[in-house]
C-alpha cells in the first residue's frame, strides 16, 4: 500500500493520479469515491465531505456539507467573516451543480451565513437557475435560513478602514508568492499564505459514481458594490457533467468567466484529456487572450474525472488544493503553474 510520502513521490513525477485511477478500477464494482477541493481550506472542507463520501452518501450532500465548514470558519475570508464591499457590505456568492446537470446559484446575497444551501434550495425548490441580491436573501428567509447581523468581523473592519485610506481599486488577487497576499487589497491580519483567499470550490465522486460540486465565495475584497466574480456563474466557477467530471475555479474571477473556464475544462476532459491537462489548457486559453494581464494575475483550476483522476493548474506559483479518499488520506498538493 502507498503511504502518503511515497505517493507525494509519485504525484510530483505526474504519476500520483495515475496510481489512483488504477486503484478505482480495482475496486469492485461500485466506484472509489473522492473530494478535492481549492486552497489549503479544502482540508477541513474535506474531512466533513467524506464523512458523506465514506459511507455511500450522494455527492450533493458531500460538496454541501464540505463548503459549509469554510463558509462557517472564522479564520477564512469565505463567508461573512470576509472583506466588504466598496460601500462596506460583505456580499456573498455561490453555486452548486449535481449529478443531473441540475444547478442553483445565489449571487451577492447579505447577512446570510450559508449561501451555499440557498443556492441548493434555489436549484431543488424554484424553476431558476440564479437569485440574486434583496430577493436572494428574501427567498432564503422564506426558507427559513436566519437573518445574521449587519456587521463587519473585527479584522474585516480593521481592513476596510485602511482601505479606505486610499480607496484604491485595482483588483489584484491570490498571488501568494507576490508577498502582497491580495494585492492591495490584502488586509495584513491575514497576509499570512494560507489565509488570504475569498473562494472555496469543491467538486466530488461518489461510491455511485455520481459527481457533483459546489463553489462558494465572498468575491473580491473591496469590490464594486454589485459586482459578481465567476464563484455563482455555472459554466464558470463550477461545472459538473456527470458523462465526463467536474471543475471548479479560484482567483480572478473576470479572467475565468471571460472563458467559460469550468465549462471548457470539463469539455477538454470530454475530448480525453487528463483533469490536469484540461486544466492547463484552459489556463493557455487565459494567458494566450491577454498575456500582460494574465501575468498580473491569478486563476487556478482543480478537476476530477469519473475514473477518480484528479488535476489543478494556475497561472502563478502559489496555488494549492487538497485531495482526499479516506479517513487518513487528505493532502494538499502544489498547483503546477504557468509562470
Ligand atoms: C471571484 N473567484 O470573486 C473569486 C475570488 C477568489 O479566492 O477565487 N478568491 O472572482
Amino acid at each position: 500500500m502507498l503511504n502518503r510520502k511515497s505517493f507525494l513521490q509519485l504525484s510530483s513525477l505526474g504519476l500520483g493520479s495515475l496510481y489512483f485511477s488504477k486503484l478505482s478500477a480495482a475496486t469492485s464494482g461500485g466506484f472509489k469515491p473522492i473530494v478535492i477541493s481549492t486552497w489549503a481550506e479544502g482540508i477541513n472542507a474535506n474531512k466533513a465531505a467524506w464523512d458523506i463520501l465514506k459511507n455511500k452518501g450522494r455527492s450533493l450532500d458531500a460538496v454541501e456539507a464540505g463548503v459549509m465548514v469554510t463558509e462557517a470558519s472564522q479564520n477564512c475570508c469565505v463567508g461573512l467573516g470576509a472583506n466588504p464591499d466598496r460601500d462596506g457590505f460583505v456580499t456573498l456568492d455561490a453555486c452548486i451543480m449535481d449529478e443531473h446537470g441540475n444547478c442553483g446559484s445565489v449571487g451577492a446575497i447579505e447577512r446570510i451565513k450559508h449561501p451555499i444551501s440557498v443556492a441548493r434550495r434555489v436549484m431543488e425548490k424554484t424553476p431558476h437557475v440564479m437569485l440574486v441580491g434583496e430577493g436572494a436573501q428574501k427567498f432564503a428567509l422564506a426558507e427559513g435560513f436566519p437573518l445574521e447581523p449587519q456587521k463587519l468581523s473585527d479584522d474585516a473592519e480593521r481592513s476596510y478602514k485602511e482601505w479606505l485610506k486610499k480607496s484604491e481599486y485595482k483588483p489584484v488577487i491570490n498571488i501568494e508568492n507576490s508577498g502582497q497576499g491580495h494585492g492591495p487589497f490584502a488586509p495584513s491580519h491575514l497576509d499570512n499564505g494560507d489565509l488570504n483567499h475569498d473562494t472555496i470550490g469543491m467538486v466530488a465522486l461518489d461510491a455511485m459514481g455520481n459527481v457533483s460540486g459546489s463553489c462558494t465565495t465572498s468575491g473580491m475584497g473591496f469590490k464594486m458594490r454589485g459586482r459578481l466574480g465567476d464563484s455563482p456563474i455555472i459554466g464558470a466557477g463550477l461545472f459538473v457533467d456527470n458523462e465526463v467530471g467536474a471543475a471548479t475555479a479560484t482567483g480572478l474571477g473576470e479572467e475565468v468567466i471571460k472563458i467559460c473556464g469550468t465549462h471548457l475544462v470539463v469539455e477538454l476532459m470530454r475530448q480525453g484529456y487528463k483533469p490536469e491537462d484540461a486544466c492547463k489548457k484552459a489556463v493557455e486559453r487565459i494567458v494566450k487572450k491577454d498575456y500582460a494581464k494574465a501575468k498580473e494575475n491569478q486563476v487556478g483550476f482543480i478537476a476530477i474525472n469519473k475514473k477518480g483522476e484528479y488535476g489543478g493548474f494556475c497561472l502563478q506559483k502559489g496555488f494549492n488544493f487538497a485531495v482526499c479518499y479516506g479517513d487518513t488520506t487528505n493532502f494538499l498538493v502544489d498547483a503546477k503553474h504557468y509562470f
